[in-house]
């Protein structure tokens, strides 16, 4: 317990260095007049934390710089696919090479195959693939694709999960719609969202009961293995276990949403670490090193149903596009090198089992932990193990905690509802940095 007269002495002797963000706030002014909200995606407004976005300049590494030229050690990573660290100069080589052949062929290359087989190399469920654009796109596809190959129309997720803006899936979704407070966001049909069908994370009961009340209805099950939309949830012994058995029982499919966890989590993914393999894949981030790319896979069965091979039709201008491949190719192989998990591992679980102390230490309630390169935390006693749950954090407070550790040169997710990422950049010194960062900030906001 933190006495009042050392919580003043804590907070009197950390003063928060000179901290200027008035190029941002120029710069942040304008956009609010070009574009809705001044952003060309919601959570990065700042909504939910308050205060201005900070508009950034530059990356490299682990760090950030926004336009006033502060340093951030940057726990966003572009929302994952930073994970080899920022303009990784392996990375930039090659798109610089690539660069000279062109920037787009709207032809096959062989650059897609390349991509094509180390996904279908690392990840168990996926025999073939098809490169898409966005996690939105492929979350979109591999819809329509469930439906043609079950010739059923009914879908289950799970309260607090995103799988991209899609109508059907904008249901109790997490990410920027929980953040905004957009239960069902306006523009979307209730006859698009009608067989969308929804049951609370890790609750297997609530998925049989669907099950029950729709039967040879429902196409399949589409959940994040690992949730980084609600904040950080897992998923409890059992439960991938179980809703792998219930689909299998009700001739259902079982996608895995991996467009967040997928190189993540392990090289193979959630699935891999887990030992589940789904019938269908959706991935996004890594495997685009920063570029464009989304995709989805799964059973050579199923996606021989995928235009043109298959009646199912999905298409795309900028699919498989030679820089966004090459961008993908190259990080893969980084990613590929013997120990990056067990580095990724090592130091994000240093860095969350020293945020959940510093929070104590200061007398706040938390709850939170990490998997590989992946972490988040809730200000409020845990267990959180759905997004019901979730709800219950402090966001007032998240959102002081939010600008006290930008102030000390720390950029976390501007969203209580988000999950955190480290990259192979993150140095110990960064880890121990951004914790002392966190002590102080905890304290000044308790
Ligand atoms: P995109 O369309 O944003 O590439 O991917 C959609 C998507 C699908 N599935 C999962 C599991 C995801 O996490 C995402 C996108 N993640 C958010 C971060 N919470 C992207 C950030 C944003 O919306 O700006």
């Amino acid at each position: 317990m933190v006495f009042s007269a050392d919580r003043a002495l804590i907070s009197a002797s950390v003063t928060a260095p000179a901290f200027s963000t008035t190029r941002s706030q120029e710069i942040f002014s304008d956009a609010l007049k070009l574009m809705p909200g001044g952003v060309s995606s919601p959570v990065r407004a700042f909504r939910s934390v308050g205060g201005q976005p900070i508009v950034f300049d530059r990356v490299k590494g682990a760090y950030a710089w926004d336009v006033d030229g502060n340093r951030y050690i940057d726990y966003v990573g572009s929302w994952g696919p930073a994970i080899c660290g920022h303009a990784h100069p392996e990375v930039i080589a090659a798109l610089h090479d690539a660069l000279e052949k062109g920037t787009s062929f709207g032809a096959p290359c062989l650059l897609e195959n390349q991509l094509a087989e180390l996904v279908i190399d690392a990840v168990p469920s996926v025999e073939m693939v098809r490169f898409v654009n966005s996690g939105t796109e492929a979350c979109m596809a591999v819809l329509r694709l469930m439906r043609a190959f079950t010739g059923r129309d009914k879908l289950i997720k799970f309260e607090g999960c995103y799988h991209g803006h899609a109508d059907m899936f904008l249901v109790k979704a997490g990410s920027g719609v929980a953040t905004l407070g957009l239960p069902d966001s306006p523009g979307v049909p209730r006859s698009t969202t009608a067989n969308t069908l929804t049951a609370p994370y890790n609750d297997l009961e609530a998925v049989k009961a669907l099950f029950a009340e729709n039967p040879g209805e429902i196409a399949g099950v589409i959940l994040e293995p690992v949730v980084g939309n609600a904040g950080f949830i897992t998923p409890e012994p059992g439960f991938l276990e179980g809703i792998r058995e219930i689909t299998r029982d009700n001739g259902a499919l079982l996608v895995f949403d991996e467009v967040m966890t997928g190189f993540r989590i392990s090289y193979g993914g959630a699935q891999a670490k887990f030992g589940i393999t789904p019938d269908l894949t959706t991935m996004g981030k890594v495997i685009g090193g920063g570029l464009p790319v989304g995709a989805y896979g799964g059973r050579a069965e199923i996606m021989a149903m995928v235009s043109p091979a298959g009646p199912m039709y999905q298409a795309g201008t900028l699919s498989g596009n030679p820089l966004a491949m090459t961008a993908g190719i190259k990080t893969l192989q980084l990613l590929k090198q013997p120990g990056t998990y067990e580095r990724l591992e090592a130091i994000t679980k240093r860095l969350s089992g020293g945020i959940l102390e510093a929070a104590k230490a200061a007398g706040l309630p938390i709850t939170g932990g990490s998997i590989s390169a992946m972490f988040g935390f809730f200000l409020c006693n845990g267990p959180v193990r759905n997004f019901g749950e979730a709800k219950a954090a402090d966001t007032e407070r998240f959102g002081r905690l939010h600008r006290a550790m930008l102030e000390r040169g720390v950029y976390l997710a501007p969203s209580a509802f988000e999950a955190g990422f480290t990259s192979l950049a993150h140095s110990d010194t960064d880890i121990e940095t951004t914790l002392a960062a966190f002590r102080d900030s905890f304290a000044a906001i308790a």
